[in-house]
């Protein structure tokens, strides 16, 4: 197979569209990939302030790199999750891409300006280390977002990790999921608005792109995402898709297609949402879900006395 384009020697092979491409329009055919989906949903202006969540892995640099190059105002967020030499690495990568292309950084670490970290997190409360993650991910997410004035919160999640999204929530039939399945959930209800423009480009396409365009980014995998299902989920649709080229896009395309009347219509949940007592952020209780973490935390580490929870 020639590059689709040039007919030059190709240096990727997209078997999901049975083409190829050369470097320069591999490059143009992820740009152009970015900036459909952006049309297609409606995602932000032109002249849209963007948050994008980096976490130093491929698809969150890739992400930025292809705004800034499409003409995007953009500052990126890093989390520093105390994930041992995993988070400081990430956070250095996120730091070097930042200063080499003279873009904002804000740099949010849990440790010192929550008092916990994840790992500690964890131990304090047993919880699943991805879900107290995750959980302080959106929320430092949102509030960034939301104080900064951005129009749009930005993640880089990609093509994989949405199929393997779907198949989690198809599979166990949960609707208010699927209902919130969307590359795009509206502001509102003190959250901010947010996008996922790389849904339709795969994991071996970011990793291709950084590779062809010079992107230094963290290679290894966090070490507390043993267990994680979507690992699982996306293990098996890679599968699939190697005996069924196309089928992962056809999947999650089908499923935006046939479910739209649908999708993003259930902006968080159908509750009244007040404001949490401690932090201010938008919740259906008193106290929101991080604070109430944080605050387990505290109390097991005044327990446990200095030292002894991580
Ligand atoms: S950082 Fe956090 Fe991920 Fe690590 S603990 Fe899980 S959620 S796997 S994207
Ligand atoms: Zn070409
Ligand atoms: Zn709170």
């Amino acid at each position: 197979m020639r590059c689709r384009v040039c007919r030059a020697e190709p240096i990727i092979e997209l078997r999901q569209h049975n083409a190829a491409f050369c470097e320069d329009h591999f490059v143009k055919f992820c740009r152009d990939q970015v900036q459909r989906t952006i049309d297609k949903h409606d995602m932000f202006e032109p002249d849209a302030r963007l948050l994008v969540a980096v976490s130093g892995g491929k698809d969150s640099l890739a992400l930025w790199d292809i705004l800034d190059r499409l003409g995007y105002a953009t500052e990126g967020i890093v989390i520093g999750l105390g994930i041992g030499d995993y988070s400081d690495e990430s956070t250095e990568m996120a730091r070097r891409f930042a200063d080499e292309r003279d873009l904002v950084l804000h740099v949010h670490d849990l440790r010192t300006e929550h008092g916990f970290d994840i790992p500690t997190a964890v131990s304090a409360t047993g919880r699943v280390a991805c879900s107290a993650c995750g959980l302080s991910k959106r929320h430092v997410l949102d509030a960034a977002a939301v104080d900064g004035g951005f129009d749009a919160l930005v993640t880089g999640h990609n093509l994989d990790d949405e199929a393997a999204v779907l198949f989690g929530n198809v599979i166990r039939w949960q609707t208010d999921y699927l209902a919130r399945q969307s590359p795009v959930l509206p502001e509102g209800d003190g959250f901010p608005r947010k996008v996922k423009p790389l849904v339709r480009l795969g994991e071996r396409e970011m990793a291709a792109y950084c590779i062809v365009t010079g992107i230094d980014y963290i290679v290894d995998e966090c070490p507390m995402a043993a267990g994680n299902r979507h690992l699982e989920y996306k293990d098996l649709l890679n599968r699939l898709e190697q005996r069924s080229p196309g089928a992962k896009q056809a999947f999650y395309a089908g499923f935006l297609d046939r479910m739209a009347p649908i999708v993003g219509t259930a902006s968080v949940d159908d509750v009244e949402l007040g404001r949490c007592g401690e932090c201010g952020a938008p919740t259906p209780g008193e106290t929101c879900s991080f604070c109430r973490l944080s605050d387990r935390v505290a109390a097991q580490v005044a327990v446990a006395g200095p030292g002894q929870s991580g």
